[in-house]
């Protein structure tokens, strides 16, 4: 291999090697900037060169999510930048560390309208945690570990590091101060709130009457998922996620009632595990913006109820709903909770569990009835219902599902059942974008390349990135996407229906074959158009060890439980039978 040597390198060869010295092992790139790609691969680090900028930052922040590791994306100063913005704003929305290496025009020709020049710094600013501009020769590992640094630690996002192109090529100096840390992996520190703080907060939940947590993505961060599976069973607490949290707890575990949050009208669980959060008079929130999705427009958490937040950010503490301070990350906090209410009387809990656990049983019970009427009614064009109950059958507990932002979102968040602590379902739900679904899913599928990866996707979503089908096919990316072929933009068409009685002219599409799309660029696909054809056509793909596409017809007028919809699309009386 061509190794750089330590001396005598240029500032791109020394970048490489603080990258490889935080163990990254892929760049999302496309050639850009060309010395530093150049030189990370002299050293074995992996460029997987994306197809537009847009989709390889999104596909580094699937990477972050999945590995546990800071994800790189570069990209060329100007236009590519300007690319980066929309997938840099889902990652500092959501919390992902994702450091972005973004060329800049030389120094002596900054602010001289130099070719694709453009104020970076005002760019990224709203999206980034930091930018910073690298000016010389002999701060190259400062700057770099300053990226890492920023990215990985408290609230994790990401990171801007500005590369004029006339640096990149000059002799870099050694410093006279080395580094040899590595902060390649989040959360770069652990932290905790004050032993008082969590005593408090152990009294509150031993004493409450109805105590329950509600966790968000914070809950899913390296480590969170088991500290939160040891402190639900240990103090008999009911868990209720977030759409982000999803996967965080054992779905199947008796204490947990599954996704709560804008899901909960006719037709979904949350209808009736709702009923249990509306007794709570304590709410444990873990690692969570409490944002409106996350919590209904805010109208989940009963105003009576005492709320304890833990939040690695303090200002989310307190932000819609005053609460008990518990600063610090979810893993160490939980397991600090967790040992001071194992020394508490938890004899009140115990006897309330059994109760606890038919109630929550019933009212999966009862979504089950619920949603098998359209799930088992072999509907053509398919209901998605239906396509995820197919799914759930062919999902291992290593199996990571992604959606697209809109009803794909909606469909796996409340439709699919976690199969254990720590499943991971990922959603672009920072900012819910179109079209991120499928980087996200390459980016996850990179990180754990052993295990399978499903992208569902909706129609309109899926056309903002079909050109990285390609990126697969010649990166051999083995993602399974699932197109729900409906024909129309869903969720806009329903919310404008539900909201104004009607909608524009921009809601139904011409028809698309995604099938033949996928084969025009060497991925191996299929179009489905009845519910039996499904069990084979996901046995096929998820077996192939190759990229594969199921273009699947599906109803045009089903749409999620949402409760927009409940008295607006969905009249109660029409869709539930009478008690
Ligand atoms: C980048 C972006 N543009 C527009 C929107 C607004 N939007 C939200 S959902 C939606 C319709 C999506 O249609 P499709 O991807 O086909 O999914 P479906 O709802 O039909 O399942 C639109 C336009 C958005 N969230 N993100
Ligand atoms: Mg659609």
């Amino acid at each position: 291999m061509n190794q750089i040597e330590n001396e005598n390198i240029t500032v791109a060869e020394r970048i490489a090697l603080a990258l490889k010295r935080h163990g990254v092992e892929i760049i999302f790139a496309q050639s850009l900037p060309s010395a530093v790609i150049l030189a990370a691969e002299a050293i074995g680090i992996r460029q997987v060169a994306y197809r537009q900028e847009n989709m390889g930052g999104a596909m580094a922040d699937g990477y972050a999510r999945m590995s546990g590791r800071i994800a790189v994306v570069a990209a060329q100063n100007g236009p590519a930048a300007t690319l980066l913005v929309p997938p840099l704003a889902e990652a500092y929305k959501a919390s992902i560390p994702v450091v972005a290496l973004v060329q800049d025009v030389e120094r002596p020709q900054l602010d001289r309208n130099a070719f694709q020049d453009l104020d970076h710094v005002a760019l990224f600013t709203p999206c980034a945690k930091s930018v910073r501009r690298m000016l010389t020769a002999d701060r190259v590992d400062d700057y770099v570990d300053a990226a890492f640094v920023a990215a990985g630690s408290g609230r994790p996002g990401p990171a801007v590091l500005l590369l004029p192109a006339d640096l990149l090529r000059e002799r870099a100096t050694t410093p006279r101060l080395q580094r040899s840390a590595s902060y390649g992996q989040w959360p770069i520190d652990r932290t905790g709130p004050s032993k008082e703080l969590i005593e408090a907060a152990a009294d509150l939940i031993a004493a409450a009457r109805a105590p329950a947590i509600i966790a968000g993505g914070g809950a899913t961060s390296k480590g969170a998922a088991e500290a939160l599976a040891q402190l639900q069973d240990t103090a008999h607490l009911p868990v209720f996620t977030t759409n982000m949290g999803k996967g965080s707890v054992d779905e199947h575990h008796p204490l947990s009632c599954g996704v709560l949050g804008a899901l909960n009208g006719p037709g979904s669980l949350g209808r009736h595990t709702r009923r249990l959060l509306d007794a709570a008079d304590t709410v444990l929130l873990v690692g969570s913006r409490t944002n409106q999705n996350g919590t209904d427009s805010w109208r989940l958490i009963p105003p009576s109820a005492k709320v304890i937040h833990i939040d690695i950010d303090p200002q989310e503490i307190g932000r819609n709903y005053e609460a008990l301070r518990l600063v610090g990350d979810a893993a160490t906090t939980l397991k600090l909770l967790c040992s001071a209410i194992q020394a508490r009387d938890l004899r009140m809990r115990q006897r309330q569990r059994g109760e606890l656990e038919s109630r929550i049983a019933a009212a999966w019970r009862q979504f089950e009835s619920d949603r098998g009427r359209v799930r088992d009614a072999n509907l053509s064009p398919i209901r998605p219902e239906r396509i995820m109950k197919e799914l759930q059958s062919h999902l291992t507990s290593k199996t990571t599902v992604v959606a697209d932002a809109s009803y794909a979102s909606m469909w796996i968040v409340g439709q699919l059942r976690g199969l254990r602590t720590g499943m991971r379902f990922i959603t672009p739900r920072g900012l819910a974008g179109l079209g991120w679904g499928l980087p996200l899913a390459i980016g996850a599928k990179l990180a754990d390349p052993q295990h399978p990866v499903v992208a569902v996707v909706g129609d309109g979503g899926f056309a903002h990135s079909w050109a990285e089908l390609e990126t697969m096919v010649r990166s051999r990316i083995a993602v399974v996407v699932i197109v729900l072929n409906n024909g129309v933009l869903g969720y806009q068409k329903d919310a404008e229906t539900a909201k104004f009685g009607r909608f524009t002219s921009a809601c139904h599409f011409s028809p698309v074959s995604h099938a033949e799309i996928a084969q025009a660029c060497g991925c191996a696909a299929i179009r489905v158009t009845a519910p039996g054809e499904l069990a084979t056509a996901l046995g096929t793909a998820l077996t192939a060890e190759r990229p594969w596409l199921i273009d699947v017809i599906s109803a045009a007028d089903a749409h999620p439980p949402l409760s927009l919809y409940d008295g607006t699309l969905d009249r109660p009386e029409l869709v539930e039978p009478a008690v």
